[in-house]
């Protein structure tokens, strides 16, 4: 049987860089492609590497090429000014699924991030009587960066019903090594990065999910986000920020608008300033 190639756009970034050892398989190519430098393939891992702009239409179209999934992370993952997060987080993510689509690539999926619904309190999981935070509820974001993840939802959304394209899309809590440099927000929202690798694996081999929309957070004690959504597509979280929390203990947790929301210091962050 040929190999399976997958096509990891941002693969330098910080989420591509916690996947390329977690998501090599026997019988699978990782096609890797960022602007920034990567490191060379070590002995026996079956890499592509490849330089370029998710927003190069051409290059774009030579990524690809004979691809059977794209996992699209490339962007800007946090906030900029508006005309870069237009051009590289919608633009680009538009001209991605242009390439898929013309490629004949059936699979794609999208990260998004919590903060396409930064500004829906954190409670509001628990007062719907839910065990969190339902994946499909609607924008509220928190910032322009949120508004892009909000966009490109629609996007992929879009190139389903559009296409028949199978689009999942995931709102990433906070994927890191450890939770630690997040402070106690992040014992809520992190993504460990072993059940990031488990999670990206449920997207790769769920049979015809469709168009899905679903969280990626590990099964934290103090997680505010449905975990079903997820679930329903083979993920199970193996991880619980919570084993990290006496380390954080002296640490000030948030207060205000920043406390109270899912988006955290993003409700706060000055607009369109890169930071
Ligand atoms: C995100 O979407 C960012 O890309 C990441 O850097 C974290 O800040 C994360 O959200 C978060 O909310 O912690």
């Amino acid at each position: 049987m040929a190999d399976q190639r997958v096509l990891i756009t941002g693969s330098a970034g910080v989420v591509g860089t916690l996947m390329r050892p977690r998501l090599r398989r026997e019988g699978r190519v990782l096609r890797l492609l960022d602007l920034a430098p990567q490191p060379p393939a070590e002995p026996g891992e079956a890499v592509e590497l490849l330089t370029g702009s998710v927003t190069d239409a051409k290059a774009m179209a030579a990524a690809c090429e004979g691809v059977d999934a794209v996992i699209h992370l490339g962007g800007h993952s946090r906030e900029n000014s508006w005309e870069a997060t237009l051009d590289v987080n919608i633009n680009g993510t538009h001209t991605v699924l242009e390439a898929a689509r013309e490629a004949g690539v059936s699979r794609v999926i999208l990260a998004s991030s919590n903060h396409a619904v930064g500004f829906r309190r954190n409670d509001e999981g628990s007062i719907a009587g839910a065990t969190g935070l339902p994946a499909d509820s609607s924008p509220r974001p928190d910032t322009y960066y949120g508004v892009s993840k909000a966009a490109i939802e629609a996007l992929g959304s879009l190139y389903h019903s559009r296409f028949g394209m199978d689009v999942i899309v995931i709102r990433i809590g906070s994927c890191f090594e450890t939770p630690l440099p997040l402070g106690p927000r992040g014992l809520t929202t992190w993504l460990s990065p072993g059940d990031g690798a488990r999670l990206f694996e449920a997207c790769l081999s769920a049979p015809s999910p469709g168009y899905r929309l679903i969280w990626g957070v590990s099964d934290n004690t103090r997680r505010i986000y449905s975990l079903a959504e997820a679930e329903a597509l083979g993920y199970q979280s193996l991880d619980d920020a919570e084993v990290y929390a006496d380390q954080l203990a002296d640490q000030p947790a948030p207060t205000g608008i920043a406390a109270e929301h899912v988006g955290g210091p993003f409700c706060t962050a000055p607009l369109g300033e890169f930071n």
